[in-house]
């Protein structure tokens, strides 16, 4: 197929990157997206891949160059639960990383860039419902604290350099094709499979534990999306709040319970709640929908719906 974009997506056997590469492949023609991860997946892939860490800057350039690289979306980071157990780690991937592919774009190596923050810039002293785009943001976790740099590192060469990096703060991503790496909000897709596998499920969260949540095939829309819009409307270069829907854990088994009518959920919190606690329950997306005409297709039941529907194709053909 014919393309005038060359894509790397940097950490693509992730929960999003697994999907997002396939995406990008569907449309933009899988000879014009190159994935890279640390380790080479398991299942063979229809786009190109490449084993490469982000924190090697050489290997990572002549994968651009060798590609003729225009737009990178950058996904490899250590996640909210994660980060908490190795704070170094974390900042250096999250930071470090993004510094990387920054710099190949103010060198003219690459032309474009997504690189997605999260719900979990906001902390304890942000309001709980309706989030405002500019409320107070003072995160709790080094993931937070790290993403709130990389919103201001994106800001920062946007208006110094004029680099077209674009983001949004995704709030707990949920879907079927694949598995979360250290999130807080991971719950909500092992809570699926043990639907499927036991019919019970023990959450780390507590059951009142509301949080901003956004279906998988959402969230791709939005990247696809936010990446497309032409340029002029887009006027935030920190990171847009997106938003489509929140609920707790026992919201989520209640829907759940509707296909499964054994489905039996247990709670017990762990730090990960506390973790949740000092995020909002819900944001407002006012300006990703006012500038670049975001919108979100799914409901919690439609969600729901439609990942068991898809699971269980999978789990008999397995
Ligand atoms: P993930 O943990 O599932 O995937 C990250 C991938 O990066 C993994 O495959 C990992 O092997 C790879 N990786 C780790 N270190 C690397 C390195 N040095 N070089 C190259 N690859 C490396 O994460 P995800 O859920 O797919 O998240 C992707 C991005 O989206 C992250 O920036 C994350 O903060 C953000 N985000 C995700 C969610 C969510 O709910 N999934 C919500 C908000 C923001
Ligand atoms: C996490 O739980 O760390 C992520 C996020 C909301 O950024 N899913």
């Amino acid at each position: 197929m014919f393309s005038n974009k060359k894509i790397l997506v940097i950490g693509s056997n992730g929960q999003i990157g697994t999907v997002l590469t396939n995406k990008l492949g569907e449309k933009f023609g899988f000879e014009n997206v190159v994935g890279t991860d640390l380790k080479t997946p398991k299942i063979s892939t229809k786009f190109i891949f490449e084993a490469c860490s982000v924190l090697d800057k050489e290997k990572l350039l002549n994968i651009i160059t060798k590609y003729n690289i225009t737009d990178v979306y950058l996904l490899a980071a250590y996640l909210s639960a994660k980060g908490e157990q190795n704070i170094s780690k974390a900042w250096d991937l999250n930071i470090n990383g993004l510094l990387h592919i920054l710099n190949f774009a103010k060198d003219k190596k690459i032309q474009k860039i997504f690189w997605p923050s999260s719900i979990a810039v906001f902390g304890p002293t942000t309001p709980k419902d309706n989030v405002d785009q500019y409320d107070v943001a003072e995160p709790t976790t080094i993931y937070g604290v790290s993403k709130l740099a990389g919103e201001n590192l994106c800001n920062y060469y946007h208006y110094k350099f004029g680099i077209d990096v674009r983001s949004i703060r995704y709030p707990g991503l949920i879907g079927w094709e694949s598995m979360p790496g250290g999130g807080t909000t991971d719950y909500a897709v092992d809570i699926f499979h043990k639907a499927f596998k036991n019919k019970k499920f023990t959450c780390f969260l507590s059951q009142n534990r509301i949080l901003p949540m956004m279906y998988m095939n959402d969230a791709i829309k939005a990247t696809i999306g936010i990446m497309e819009a032409p340029t002029d409307n887009i006027k935030i270069r920190t990171s847009y709040n997106l938003s489509s829907l929140h609920f707790n854990p026992k919201q989520l088994a209640q829907e759940i319970k509707k296909h499964f009518k054994d489905f039996k959920i247990t709670y017990q919190p762990d730090e990960r709640d506390d973790l949740a606690k000092s995020w909002p329950q819900s944001i407002n997306d006012f300006h990703a929908r006012n500038d670049w005409g975001w919108e979100p297709n799914f409901n919690l039941s439609q969600m729901v719906n439609d990942i068991i529907l898809n699971l269980r194709n999978r789990y008999k053909n397995n």
